[in-house]
Parts: C-alpha cells; structure tokens; sequence
C-alpha cells in the first residue's frame, strides 16, 4: 500500500463575502451550519434505502452510497490525505463519481472539478494551481485511456498527485484498495469543516490564457443548491438523467445532482449524450428530469427515435450553458412533450431560471430570473454607468452565492470584479417585466461553442507557439448547430503549414478537443481599431461574407 508522506501546501485564502453581508445572509436563512462533509450521511438517515445513484445495472441506495463515501474517506485517510488538500476530480458520468466527490467532502478535502474532455496541458494547470496531492481518475473513459494522461501529469509535476484509479490501475492506486480497505468508516475522525470555508474549486469558462479556478464555500453553494431544488420543484420522486459532463456547474447543482440527492430523488447517470441512449433510459427509468445545451436539445428534437421511445415520464427539460433561440424553445412543448426551463448561469455563483408555472412566452424568449431576492443585478454601459431600465448593457452580479473573487489570483480579480464587490460577468443582458434576463451577446473574449467555452487568448497562445506564426486572433462564428464555433485568424512567416498541420499542433499541445479551432484562415495582416488594437468585430463581421473551411 502507497502510504508515503505526502508533501502540501495550504490552501491559499480565498476572497471572503465581507462580514456585513454574510451576517445578513445567515439572518435571512440562506447561509446555514450545513455543509457537505455531512450531507450525503444526513441524506442517508432521511431516505437511507430509497435509491440515490443509477449507473447502468448499478443502483446505490442512499445507505449505500454514504457508507461507500465514508470508506473511500478513510482510505484517503490512511494514505495520507487530510482535510484541506486539493484533490482532483476527473471522471466520466459513473456511479463512482458520487462516492468520490462525497468521500473528499467527508475528509474535509477539497475536490477541483475538471473534465473528462480536459488533457495534458490543463490537467497540469490545474494540478498546479489547485496544489493537488491527489488526482482521481477512470481508467478508460469515451474510448480515451486516462492512465496514459496521468502518466504525463505525473511526469510534468513537481510534486506529483497520488494517482487513484477506478477500474484497472495498472501503475496507480486501485480505487477500490482506497474505498474498501480494512479500514473502519469511523476511521475519518476529523474535525468539522465551517460552513463559510471553501468546499472545492471549479472551473471558469476564462477568457485569459490560465484557467481560473473558483472557490466555492459549503454555505454559498449549499443555499444555490435548495434555492435551485425548490424552484425546480424536485422531490423523492424526481429522476434527473445526467447527461451533461457530471462536474459542470449546471449538471452538478442547478438542480442537478446536488438538488436531488438533497431532495431525495434519484440521479441516473447517462453513458454518453446521444439521444439513441437517453431515449432508452428516459424510457426504462421514468426520467421526469433532464439538463442539456442547446444543441443536444435540438439534436433530441430532431431524431426520429424519438418516437420509437415512450418519453411521457419526462416533465422538465433544461436548456441552458449557452443562449437558446425563441424558435427553438417553442418547439420543445409540442415536440418533447414536457415544460421547458431556461437555465442561465455561471459557475462563479448566479444561477438565473425560468420557472415551471411562467407563461409560455417566458419561458421561450427569456433566460429566467434569479435563484434569490438578494442576488443584485446591474446592467451597465461601457462607462459603468447603470442603463435605463430595458435597456441592454453589461450584467454585473453580485449576491449570496456569487464569489467575490477567483482561487489565488489577485491582478485578475482586480479587473474581473468592481471594487465594490461585483462579478463582472462578460455577458450582454437586458432585464424585462418581474426581473427576467434576457441574454444579447457577450463582451467577453470567449467562444460558447454550444455551451463549452473556449477562451480566444488561450487558444492564440498555443497557435503562437508555432514557429511559423506571427500573430493569431481566435474569434466566434455563427454555426447553425452549435450556435457558435471558433475560426482563428493567423498570419504566418516563412512556409505556411497546412490547416491541418496547424490543428494537430494545437491539438498535440494537450488540450481538450473542443478548443481545436474549427477553422483557420491566413491574412496578411488584421484590421485594427482606431486606437491600433486588433478588431475583433471586424474579423466576425469578414466572416459573415466570407464562406470559411
Ligand atoms: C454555465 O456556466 P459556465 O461557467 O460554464 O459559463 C457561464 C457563461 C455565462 O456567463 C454566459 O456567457 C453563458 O455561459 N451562458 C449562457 C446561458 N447559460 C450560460 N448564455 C446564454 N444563455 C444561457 N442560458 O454555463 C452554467 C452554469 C450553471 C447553470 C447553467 C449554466
């Protein structure tokens, strides 16, 4: 058994909600003492045999997942692990995924949620930034071999994670010597964790070159957590499929599992996102519930097995990660046969819904209002000047759930937040009749490519690590499908490498398939604005005449 010494540093302080508006958080019941080292187990008193987790032929009850959480956080224990340390989350929709998540609470550790899709070059970012002592994978997920990626996380790291596999560990710790050691669960005898300290990290979307992480307390999330169960009115017989990637702040807590393991219901973990596979499990575990960006709801919509499937459980769909067109959403009643529900939010805190009882016409042409009365919601113009009501301008948040700042990083939050307090959140927003937002655009240099996000400035810097690049400009282009997707402009020196050639050399820098530009075109030279920087405006503006590859 792996029991070195694990090296660590602490956990960098965090920017605190200052203490005048956490007092009126407590005092208006949004904060309590609750926190997730103990919810699973709470949970478990309440609705101890009903079913928590399904995952294929694996169905966990709420005794069981819990008591699997509390052995897993004891082996933790025993390896080294103590409250605090950082350990990263990078797993497919599994079963597992549950009890991992729920054993790093129960530690007091601090889990930093990453994605299956991310590689090389951002698992060791976030290794790095987030400190990890440990780093939990499958071994093989959607084809791809993660032991293979953890290999060259280990061999990139200073102080290299201990690695813990589910599945077969080759090299690595086995998941299943860590969550069913011989050690008693009573083994993790640790101190409570506060409810206002940091619960895990979570990723930006980001718009700069290094990824941001966000640290979320017990008590913040935790009151997103009910706020969102409540208006989305789950109970012990909700039946969320979990279709989008598990640590993605929507499929997490917007209700998500979050919000139905807190209420008692059930949460189905889907495979992969293909309709043909949610169709059978919406059909064979009477799904009422599920979350999807907008092109998986029109790709649901349009696939003719739709038909061939009794989908009649289903009560609420979830459209949200990205903007969701009017035409669009009016076709979900009459065509899926359940309520839509417009999500807007951000996993820096504010999380906006339609609700399930608004008009049609609300639901299809606004994103939803705010989880709380106490979310505050400033739409500005370029000087910062607050608009006339229904005007557009730039949304500003800030409120019980929204972070004050990002994870470590002090020049960045000087900008990204205004000096008294709020998230400035990149999006272009007007707000209509009963506090509704309606999204218009983005001033964010950020593609949503179909509700993933890719940060232009990251993906310009792994282009200009090209010998043959002398500058490059990523920006969005309107895709039918995906709503957007991402064209970079390059100009070269010396022999131009192909289209091709110049994707794989991204690619092969170890990032996530999605920041790939889809398309590139070489210029001789960008337009610039007045004052000489790069237009970005007119190189979207050059795409809409031009057909690009
Ligand atoms: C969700 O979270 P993130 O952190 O991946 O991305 C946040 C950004 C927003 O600032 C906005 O630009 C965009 O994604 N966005 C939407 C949208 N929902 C998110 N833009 C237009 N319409 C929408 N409905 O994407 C997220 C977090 C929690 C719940 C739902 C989505």
């Amino acid at each position: 058994m792996n029991r070195k010494v694990i090296e660590r540093a602490s956990l960098v302080p965090s920017p605190r909600i200052p203490s005048d508006f956490a007092d009126r958080y407590v005092a208006a019941g949004y904060w309590t003492e609750e926190t997730f080292q103990h919810f699973l187990g709470r949970r478990a008193e309440t609705f101890s045999d009903s079913i928590a987790v399904v995952d294929g032929d694996t169905r966990l009850s709420y005794r069981e997942v819990s008591d699997r959480a509390d052995r897993f956080a004891a082996g933790l224990a025993e390896r080294g692990l103590r409250p605090g340390d950082r350990v990263v989350v990078q797993l497919p929709n599994i079963a597992e995924y549950v009890v991992v998540i729920f054993g790093i609470f129960r530690l007091g550790a601090v889990p930093v949620f990453a994605l299956p899709a991310h590689r090389r070059t951002e698992m060791n970012q976030f290794v790095d930034a987030a400190d990890a002592c440990a780093y939990v994978i499958a071994d093989i997920g959607g084809g791809f071999d993660y032991r293979t990626l953890a290999r060259e996380v280990v061999a990139a790291s200073d102080r290299p994670p201990l690695v813990i596999v589910i599945g077969d560990p080759e090299e690595f710790v086995a998941f299943d010597d860590v969550a069913f050691d011989d050690v008693a669960s009573e083994a993790v005898d640790v101190p409570d964790v506060a409810a206002d300290s940091v619960a895990f990290l979570q990723l930006s979307g980001g718009t700069t070159g290094a990824p941001k992480l966000i640290p979320r307390t017990h008590a913040d999330y935790l009151y997103s957590v009910r706020g969102s169960a409540d208006i989305c009115e789950c109970d012990k017989n909700t039946r969320i499929l979990v279709v989008l990637p598990a640590a993605h702040n929507f499929p997490m807590s917007s209700p998500g599992i979050l919000g139905v393991l807190h209420a008692g219901g059930t949460v189905v973990m889907a495979p992969d996102p293909t309709p043909s596979t949610a169709f059978e499990i919406i059909e064979r575990e009477r799904i009422t519930m599920v979350s999807l960006v907008p092109p998986l709801v029109l790709a649901w919509m349009n696939a003719p097995s739709r038909h061939a499937h009794d989908l009649s459980s289903l009560q609420v769909l979830q459209a949200g990660g990205a903007k969701f067109s009017s035409e669009a959403a009016r076709r979900v009643r009459t065509e899926l046969g359940c309520t839509l529900q417009q999500v807007f939010g951000m996993a820096e805190g504010l999380v906006n819904y339609t609700r399930l009882d608004d008009p049609e016409d609300v639901i299809v042409t606004t994103q939803g209002r705010p989880i709380s009365p106490d979310d505050e919601i400033r739409v500005v113009d370029d000087n910062g000047d607050e608009v006339s009501p229904g005007s557009t301008g730039h949304l500003l948040t800030r409120g019980p759930y929204t972070i004050r700042g990002y994870y470590n990083a002090p020049e960045h939050n000087a900008t990204a937040f205004t000096p008294d307090g709020f998230y400035r959140t990149g999006d272009i927003v007007r707000v209509v009749e009963g506090g509704y937002i309606i999204v218009e655009g983005r001033a964010k240099d950020q593609i949503n490519r179909g509700g993933e996000k890719v940060a232009a400035e990251e993906v310009e810097n792994h282009l200009l690590a090209h010998e043959s690049v002398v500058d490059a400009a990523v920006v969005s282009q309107p895709d039918q499908y995906m709503g957007e997707r991402t064209c970079a402009f390059v100009i070269t020196h010396g022999t131009r490498p192909s289209k091709i050639a110049l994707k794989k050399f991204v690619r092969e820098r170890g990032l996530a398939s999605y920041k790939v530009p889809d398309s590139i075109v070489f210029v001789d030279e960008f337009p610039v604005t007045g004052v000489g920087k790069i237009s970005k405006n007119a190189l979207r503006r050059a795409l809409e005449k031009t057909l690009v590859d």
